[in-house]
């Protein structure tokens, strides 16, 4: 079975779908938004839906260093927290998205994936595409996942995002936050911010120097150097508010005029 659809893969940003100054909370408001934008697209497009981990994912794995690797007995609970919090986000972003009509299906990223000096090393890709086959909406998530040096570590949407984009090729990579895009400065912080329409990665240093609030996964900055290795093979990424109504929908057909492309 061929599929004609285009593919665009979607991340759900953590700061969008959850609020991510308390722990655990969902901002299930947004994410019945999204769902209702997913099930509109997907009468046209193929999608891979990959969400991060906001208030459940973070301050688990912060607290107990699991983005760190395996160092201390002391951890071990940390991971079981992580994945049990992740799998508490997952499942109420399916019950929204199933809700709303939309044929999803999770692949829990740590039983389909392993890393390697927190890289993904394998992702067993076939199962996505063989559900995308069938019509399905396909669900991964950032998690504590197995490291092959390392015990255990973090991976991040992103780097879901950009391996399954290397691999599947889709028509777009689309990020999605609870901002317009990228900015000259944090734009929560400096009012004055710029929205910086076309980023070319050769500004990344403009970024480098500002003081940049860092989580688990690297914040803004690692997710730049994560869609470099997808835009250098010619996929556009885009990145946008999915926070507002009908922000997906528009994000994704690029019908709002605030966005950031980013571009090598
Ligand atoms: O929010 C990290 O995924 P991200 C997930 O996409 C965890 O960086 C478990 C912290």
């Amino acid at each position: 079975m061929v599929s004609i659809l285009k593919l665009v893969v979607v991340k759900l940003g953590g700061s969008a779908i959850t609020d991510k100054n308390k722990r655990y909370t969902p901002r299930y408001d947004v994410i019945e938004n999204i769902a209702y934008d997913v099930k509109k697209l997907s009468e046209k497009f193929q999608l891979i839906l990959i969400h991060g981990g906001g208030s459940f994912g973070h301050p688990v794995a912060k607290e107990y260093e699991i983005h760190k690797g395996f160092f201390s007995k002391k951890q071990i609970l940390g991971y079981s927290k992580v994945r049990y919090y992740m799998t508490m986000l997952n499942q109420i972003v399916l019950e929204k998205m199933i809700e709303a009509g939309v044929p999803a299906v999770t692949l829990h990223t740590s039983n389909i994936a392993i890393a390697k000096n927190g890289e993904i090393f394998s992702m067993d890709a076939d199962k996505i595409l063989k559900y995308l086959n069938l019509g399905m909406v396909p669900i991964l998530y950032g998690d504590a996942i197995l490291d092959l040096n390392k015990g255990f570590c973090i991976i991040s949407g992103d780097q879901i995002a950009s391996y399954l984009a290397l691999k599947l090729r889709p028509w777009k990579v689309v990020l999605g936050t609870d901002v317009d895009g990228i900015y000259s400065k944090d734009p929560k912080k400096h009012p004055q911010a710029k929205l910086i329409q076309v980023f070319s990665i050769s500004e990344i240093e403009k970024i480098r120097t500002e003081k940049l609030e860092i989580d688990v996964t690297g914040g803004i900055l690692a997710k730049i150097l994560e869609m470099e290795k997808v835009v250098e093979t010619g996929i556009p990424v885009i990145i946008g508010n999915i926070t507002i109504k009908n922000g997906l929908l528009k994000l994704v057909k690029e019908e709002t005029p605030k966005y950031t492309k980013i571009i090598v």
